[in-house]
């Protein structure tokens, strides 16, 4: 059988291909086509697709970074069972035999699948046939439950069908764009620059809602810091004064949808007034009617949503009542207008047409009698299930409880990423089974697994994904494989095999799969009206064969033979429901989950920075994008800090109900007293005590299932500590007696090292002994003021500094940037003494904080060309070329000159 590994571009002697081979990022749902250009040594050189309509050749920090994750040394590279490395066959007869008896002694609802986003559409289309086909086990659930759950939701009570009305180019047509929850600037960089673009070239007005200011407030001319969890009293309140302001559509209202006058009724209940909404938001009345006002004024508005808006516990509700004002003004499938959410991972569209999500089928069938009879025909698989599964979070529960006994995992590290982590590793430890297909040799959750198999890693993977416009993109492979690593569809049909479905599992390449994919959306799916059509349709991509699978350009659904495929959808009504009239949905009232008391005070905010990709598995492997930010924090208004006794860099650990984490405080203007933010991306890999999602709750949108990450209440205290530090070492050290660590690669110069942020808390006498059990052989140097609980060691070897620890009472030490280039060039006995100062004697070469990571351009250089006299992100870029590259960093640029510009005129005075 084909292992699925490589077919791409010939390669040339020397055995690597040396022409681009176009691709798609691994990372963010706008799905930004890739060049990749292999070298001979196994990375390869990425650029921008100038061809792909996504990104024309851009790419954000993260896009540019890919060549730093293409190293082999954390890849898993051989199947794993128990602990110790085995072959392909003795893996799968293993995983296949254990399924096998637990199904026979447990019933076939005793397996569970938890799927992810980052799935091909391949993998994702596999996984759901043989679990809810074959093995006959209906809880296939996917990490997209926690990212889009709402979304698809509030999509299908309001269209009937799971399908964004809208495409990118809006983004650049509209003369509005709001952002609900969304801080793009970091998390859908390329998208955001596309709406920047235009709000300069054009004049396009840009709000944004959110509780907290964010680097995606930097390009907004309104900014609603909204109180966590009210959007739907705001838009109620927009929809009751489009009413009444004459900004409805009556004909599209009356034309194509149905429920207006009812929604409208209880929207008035829910937010009567401008002076309501503002109370219930905590928003000025001022900016509200502003808000309202642009809105109901312009014709052309794009609204986009993320994860403000669907991690909340009644995330559908907001989904719905955002789209209600979309669909009250007509401002659906036009150009320059209409709702577009924004996905999370670079398949999260891929994943709901396949069916992953647990109450799916398959191609946008759910489990009425008709669909299941359908799927099962098309599949003839007669045990197809009956019902619908658990989703994410109940069947973490289920697991806890014994009843689901055997888990397989793919492509999602649960162990960090779900609400109440900790609960969550508890309950892994209790399956009989737990299978992990991964890239990765170490991860929370593989820690825990009795089988670790080897999966295809981006590079590898040959396959699609589907972006937030509904566009399917490939991914080609441009990397021989690593190890024994194999498609992650590959490693599920020979599972399947094992289990005696061979015939329905005889794909030998994801060309046939995709096939199989295309023609089951087009099955007895060709009715003239949406009321009885699917609106997921690629019938028009069967029979393209391998050559025209290759070849596949970008292409949106739906595509139905014969005819084109559609940019946009709904701007003549043909809603997917049994009236093909969109619906409109009353919410019900604003509320959090828990609410804050006073035993748990703060508004605890989940999310996301600008450099890192989730649990860190990929982009913690590069050392440019470690440069933004290193550990863990969390950000809280200045008063807040002060009453509790946090400074700055100091430490403080937040506790819930569910958990608790050391991180570092981290003052902000940007956030209101009251509400906290920390991002959660670090792990039990990389930090002492940084899994922040083991502190949030479990509480779900009972609509969507999906899970409140950004509002769990909690509390937070200092944590006294002797000494902060760092430790800079070529080779990553993990000394014992640390109070508080976390790790990250670092760039030595132009060589890779490693930086560990640290405290102690331990008395000065024991600092020597630990010391001399921490730090490398070599040539040391010392300074010591034990009194002011300074202690600073660097090691070198034959003149070439080896290791610099830096310690200190004050959490206020040294920038290690500067540092971090020492590792470079042999050292004089001059310059070892300048080590331990920290910082150059001239001062002319230290950085600063590095803000541009692509040129490695720091925010002391950037001060320094703005007194020089920059006075834009433009003139910054021309001098010091940051910002020019994948202009990720222009919002920070931007904040940096007006601060800097303010101090300045501030010392004039
Ligand atoms: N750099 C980077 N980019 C990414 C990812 C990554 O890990 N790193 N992950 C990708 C994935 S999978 C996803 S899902 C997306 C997520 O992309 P985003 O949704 O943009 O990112 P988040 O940081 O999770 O949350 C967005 C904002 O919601 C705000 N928010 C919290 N509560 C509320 C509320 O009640 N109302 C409103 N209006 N806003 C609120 C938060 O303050 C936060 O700034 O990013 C994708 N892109
Ligand atoms: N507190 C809090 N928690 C959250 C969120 C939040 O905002 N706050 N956001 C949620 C959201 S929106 C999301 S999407 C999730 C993301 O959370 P996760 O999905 O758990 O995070 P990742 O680090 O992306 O995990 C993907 C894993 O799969 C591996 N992998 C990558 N590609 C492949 C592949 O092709 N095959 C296989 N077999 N393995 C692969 C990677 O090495 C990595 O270990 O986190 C959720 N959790
Ligand atoms: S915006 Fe960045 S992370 Fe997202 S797909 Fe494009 S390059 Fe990748
Ligand atoms: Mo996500």
């Amino acid at each position: 059988m084909d292992d699925g590994s490589l077919s791409v571009a010939s390669p040339e002697p020397g055995g690597h291909v040396a022409r681009p081979v176009r691709t798609t990022c691994p990372y963010c749902g706008v799905g930004c086509g890739v060049l990749a250009t292999p070298d001979s040594s196994g990375g390869a050189t990425i650029k921008g697709d100038p061809a792909h309509p996504a990104n024309a050749g851009r790419l954000c920090s993260k896009g540019s970074a890919l060549g730093d994750t293409l190293a082999l040394d954390t890849r898993l590279l051989e199947p794993v069972v128990d602990g110790a490395r085995t072959t392909w066959n003795t893996a799968l007869d293993h995983v296949a035999q254990r399924l096998e008896a637990i199904r026979a002694a447990h019933g076939p609802g005793s397996i569970a699948f938890y799927l992810s986003g980052q799935l091909l559409t391949e993998d994702y289309y596999v996984a759901n046939k043989l679990a809810k086909g074959f093995l006959g086990t209906p809880h296939v659930d996917t990490n997209s439950r926690l990212c889009m759950a709402s979304s698809v939701a509030g999509h299908k009570r309001a269209f009937g069908a799971d399908a964004v009305p809208q495409c990118y180019d809006d983004l650049e047509l509209a003369d509005l764009v709001v952002l609900v929850g969304s801080n793009a600037a970091w998390c859908h960089p390329i998208l955001y620059q596309r709406i920047q673009v235009a709000r300069g070239e054009r004049g396009m007005r840009v709000v944004n809602i959110d509780p907290r200011q964010t680097a995606t407030s930097e390009g907004c001319d309104l900014n609603l810091a909204i109180r966590p969890g009210t959007d739907q009293v705001l838009y109620n309140g927009l929809l009751v004064w489009l009413a009444d302001r004459g900004h409805l559509d009556h004909e599209f209202v009356s034309r194509h949808t149905s429920g207006f006058d009812a929604v409208l009724a209880s929207a008035r209940e829910a937010a009567p007034s401008v002076r309501q909404v503002a109370a219930a938001t905590g928003l000025d009345v001022s900016d509200v009617e502003l808000f309202f006002s642009w809105f109901g004024s312009t014709r052309r508005v794009v609204s986009c949503y993320s994860q403000g808006v669907n991690q909340s516990a009644q995330g559908t509700d907001k989904v719905n009542a955002i789209i209600n004002c979309h669909l009250a003004t007509g401002m659906i499938g036009k150009p320059g207008s209409g709702p577009l959410s924004f996905t999370g991972q670079p398949n999260a569209m891929g994943g709901r047409e396949v069916g992953g999500l647990a109450n799916m089928l398959a191609a946008h069938m759910g489990f009425s009698d008709s669909e299941r009879d359908r799927v099962r025909r098309f599949w003839n698989a007669p045990a197809l299930v009956a019902s619908e599964g658990l989703k994410a979070v109940d069947m973490f529960e289920a697991i806890q409880r014994g009843e689901i006994k055997a888990l397989w995992v793919m492509g999602t590290n649960p162990a960090v990423s779900l609400p109440r982590a900790d609960r969550v590793r508890d309950a892994l430890r209790k399956l009989d089974l737990l299978v992990v297909s991964e890239n990765v040799m170490a991860t929370d959750t593989l820690d825990l697994a009795h089988v670790r198999l080897p999966a295809h890693a981006w590079g590898e993977k040959d396959g699609t994904v589907t972006n937030s416009e509904r566009r399917i993109s490939r991914q080609r492979p441009f990397l021989e494989a690593a190890g024994s690593a194999r498609a992650d569809w590959w490693i599920m049909g020979e599972v399947a095999r094992r289990l005696g479905f061979g015939t329905a599992f005889s794909f030998t390449s994801p060309a046939e799969i995709f096939d199989e994919h295309a023609r089951l959306s087009g099955f007895e799916n060709t009715a003239a009206s949406p009321a009885d059509r699917r609106a997921f349709d690629i019938s028009g991509l069967t029979g393209i064969g391998g050559g025209g699978y290759d070849a596949l350009e970008p292409v949106q659904w739906p595509v139905r033979t014969g005819s084109a495929p559609a940019e946009r959808l709904f701007a003549d009504g043909g809603f997917f429901t049994p009236d093909t009239r969109a619906r409109f949905i009353a919410t019900s009232p604003a509320r959090l989950a828990s609410p804050v008391s006073e035993q748990w005070p703060f508004v605890l905010n989940t999310g996301r920075i600008r450099d890192q990709w989730h649990t860190m598995t990929r982009t913690g492997l590069s050392p440019r994008l470690s440069t933004h930010i290193q550990e863990p924090f969390v950000e809280i208004h200045p008063e807040d800090a002060s009453r509790l006794g946090l400074e700055q860099g100091t430490l403080a650990r937040i506790e819930t109900a569910h958990g608790a984490a050391t991180v570092r405080v981290l003052l902000s203007r940007g956030q209101k007293p009251g509400n906290i933010f920390a991002p959660f991306h670090w792990s039990a890999q990389n930090s002492s005590s940084g899994r922040v999602s083991s502190l949030v709750h479990g509480a779900i949108d009972p609509v969507s299932g999906q899970p409140e990450a950004k509002a769990t209440p909690a509390r937070l205290a200092p944590v006294a500590v002797t000494h902060y530090g760092f430790l800079l070492s070529r080779t990553p050290l993990r000394p014992e007696g640390m109070a508080y660590w976390a790790e990250c690669r670092a760039l030595f110069g132009a060589t890779p090292g490693f930086t560990l942020h640290l405290a102690l808390d331990t008395d000065a006498a024991r600092m020597s002994d630990w010391q001399r059990a921490t730090l490398p052989d070599g040539d040391w140097i010392t300074l010591e003021d034990a009194g002011a609980g300074t202690f600073r060691t660097a090691v070198f070897r034959d003149s070439q500094l080896e290791a610099v620890l830096f310690l200190s009472a004050s959490p206020k030490l040294p920038a290690t940037d500067w540092l971090r280039t020492q590792f470079d060039s042999p050292c004089d006995l001059a310059g070892r003494r300048t080590i331990l100062a920290g910082k150059p004697v001239t001062g002319g070469a230290d950085e600063g904080p590095i803000v541009c990571v692509c040129y490695q351009v720091g925010s002391r250089r950037i001060e320094a060309a703005t007194l020089g006299g920059c006075a834009t992100t433009k003139e910054i870029g021309t001098k010091l070329g940051a910002g020019t590259n994948c202009g990720s960093c222009l919002p920070e640029i931007k904040r940096l000159i007006a601060s800097t510009m303010a101090a300045s005129r501030a010392a004039a005075e």
